[in-house]
């Protein structure tokens, strides 16, 4: 059964479009967009594309300049449990392969046996000096990236030992297939968002609204659908005849925008370089509490018989939760206490600018998503009392907090983000004097000739759980509002 096609992604010139019309007409109501006109000035445009047809990668630039890179690659023709086969190789054997095939291929008759797909390549992370492109303004508001340029989101090395090499530090990717490689059917990690900007080649999209996601799920309410493209039986996925997708096809240069908790299925249907990044923000902070929540209660259910037995239960579904998803609801917690008090001091600096009004919703946000959490069984005193000092310090310690050199680098690139998206970066020079200064202020963008920071450390001296952070943000609010 062929899949119901309902119309195609809006495409709309992103030279044409303001960052607040991007809010509302996509951000804000959850609804994908194909923008062109953003990637034409990419160094990437230029260096990965053939420079005689542009419409092949230049595969050779991979091979010298990355050739001993290390890279996960799927082979698209194996599932191993819902996903594609994955193995590690270097660059240069992938690309070794890919002309082998391709020349294979070439000769009537013959098929290429394999299908390796390139993906999640760290390449900004791996190659920083390389000015590969540039992420459009759209698409800034990232506290995911922002966040792991400076911090970890899960802290057992046990869980994840790889926690601070490349291959796990980030949501930027790039990704690179031959003609017939593909993505199986899936909604993003976190159900954070993600934009896919075409460096070369062109994808085929099928995205299916989140209102229609529970008609994927087989009879057994678990398993989902792999492929649309598959025989899919009516009797196991009696839903699935009743889905209406949007589809695309996504040509060079251009970027498509999908938003939280969409299934996609994504085909190469030519040579293709993709450049991807996931995040969120104050925008879909909700989707990625919600997943993390079911994902929690799936983690507990799992292990429910053992509870009576168990010395610290809460401990095990928080350490089964980070193995299985990257993070559990702790991390998440010291994620947002974090994000936040980097927000406050920087609206303390900036309390009636255009920029104050996006901090603001960021706080507004969390303040929504730490008042679901108070709720949670992972935040009743009991069990705070049973996590390791070290988390537990992560965000009870604010003082200390405060003098970290990397939640100084997270109030610099919060600080950035929004000067950039209201147009204001350009005034960054005049206060990057800072540290030689204000010994009292690490605002990158202090003004101020006295700034009394410590005001807002003394707002709180604990936060001992979501109840704290809510009232911590309303204490704030109140007396920045009392400024303005
Ligand atoms: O390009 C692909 O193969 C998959 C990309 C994807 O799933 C995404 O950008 O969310
Ligand atoms: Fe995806």
């Amino acid at each position: 059964m062929a899949p119901t096609i309902g119309g195609e992604i809006e495409r709309v010139d992103g030279r044409d479009l303001t960052y607040d019309e991007f809010v509302e007409r996509y951000m804000k109501p959850n609804l994908p967009v194909v923008l062109t006109g953003l990637t034409d000035t990419w160094r990437s445009r230029t260096d990965w594309v053939d420079n005689s047809d542009p419409t092949k990668p230049n595969l050779s630039f991979f091979s010298s300049l990355c050739s001993s890179s290390i890279v996960q690659v799927a082979d698209c023709n194996k599932k191993e449990y819902s996903e594609q086969k994955r193995v590690e190789m270097t660059v240069e054997d992938f690309i070794r392969r890919w002309v082998e095939d391709s020349s294979n291929g070439a000769n009537p008759g013959n098929q290429p046996e394999s299908c390796q797909y390139l993906k999640d390549w760290h390449f900004v992370k791996e190659y920083p000096n390389y000015c590969a492109y540039s992420t459009p303004t759209f698409f800034m508001d990232d506290w995911l990236n922002v966040y792991l340029d400076s911090h970890i989101l899960h802290r057992d090395t046990d869980i994840c030992p790889h926690q601070n090499e490349a291959n796990c530090a980030d949501y930027r990717f790039v990704y690179m297939g031959p003609k017939g490689t593909w993505t199986p059917l899936h909604a993003d990690v976190f159900r954070s968002y993600s934009w896919s900007a075409n460096v070369c080649g062109k994808k085929h999209w099928l995205l299916l609204p989140p209102s229609q996601s529970h008609l994927l799920l087989h009879r057994n309410g678990k398993s989902s659908i792999y492929s649309v493209y598959d025989d899919i039986s009516e009797v196991q996925f009696p839903g699935f005849k009743k889905t209406v997708w949007l589809e695309c096809t996504q040509e060079s240069g251009e970027i498509i925008f999908v938003p939280s908790g969409w299934y996609h299925e994504v085909h190469n249907v030519e040579d293709t370089i993709s450049i991807n990044h996931n995040w969120f923000n104050g925008y879909n902070l909700s989707w990625v509490w919600n997943l993390l929540l079911e994902d929690y209660k799936i983690a507990k259910e799992y292990i429910e018989d053992i509870r009576d037995i168990s010395d610290d239960f809460e401990s095990l579904c928080q350490r089964n939760l980070a193995a299985n998803t990257g993070m559990n609801l702790h991390d998440f917690f010291i994620f947002i206490t974090r994000f936040a008090l980097a927000n406050i001091i920087e609206l303390h600096h900036v309390p009636n600018s255009k920029i104050a009004s996006h901090l603001v919703h960021n706080l507004t946000s969390i303040q929504d998503v730490a008042s679901k959490m108070t709720s949670q069984e992972a935040f009743s005193a009991q069990c705070l009392r049973t996590i390791t000092l070290e988390n537990y310090d992560a965000f009870s310690d604010v003082a200390n907090a405060f003098e970290e050199k990397k939640f100084h680098e997270l109030c610099e690139a919060v600080i950035k983000t929004y000067m950039s998206i209201v147009g204001e970066h350009e005034n960054f020079t005049k206060f990057e004097t800072r540290n030689g200064t204000k010994e009292s202020c690490f605002s990158v963008n202090c003004r101020k000739e006295n700034c009394n920071v410590v005001a807002v450390k003394g707002l709180v001296n604990k936060i001992s759980g979501p109840e704290d952070l809510i009232y911590l943000i309303d204490r704030f609010m109140e007396s920045t509002l009392q400024i303005q």
